[in-house]
């Protein structure tokens, strides 16, 4: 279902513009546009889910299937190292409230993260 009001649900619709990666019946995968690392890119769920908090059993399959084009997206890019990340509330620094997955490879990384 869409969220008239979000701004991943209007580039899912395509009323804003995206740099588009890759995209299937349910997600869509497209690059970040302040990138943090030289490889930087968003996969989402097409149906409106707020964060890693609304997923339920009801839900969860989307999730799974995320996992499984992240893991071919990197393979077909030659990505042998990276980081998949989700922000989840204001504190860990969600900006936007729709689910995402970061998908960030290409330089050297810290942890703990900031
Ligand atoms: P987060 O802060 O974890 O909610 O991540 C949201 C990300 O979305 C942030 O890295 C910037 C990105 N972003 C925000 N607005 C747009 C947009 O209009 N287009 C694209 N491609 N990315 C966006």
């Amino acid at each position: 279902m869409r969220d008239d009001n979000c701004l991943f649900c209007k580039i899912v619709g395509g009323d804003i513009p995206s740099n588009k990666l890759y995209e299937d019946e349910l997600c869509y995968a497209f690059y970040d546009i302040a990138p943090q690392a030289p490889t930087h890119f968003l996969v989402i769920p097409k149906e409106h889910i707020g964060s890693v908090a609304e997923v339920n059993g009801g839900n969860s399959a989307v999730v799974a299937h995320i996992f499984e084009v992240i893991a071919r997206l990197c393979r077909e890019q030659g990505l042998e190292s990276y980081r998949v990340v989700s922000n989840i509330g204001e504190q860990a620094g969600q900006s936007v409230h729709h689910l995402h997955f970061h998908v960030l490879s290409g330089r050297d990384m810290t942890w703990p993260p900031g």
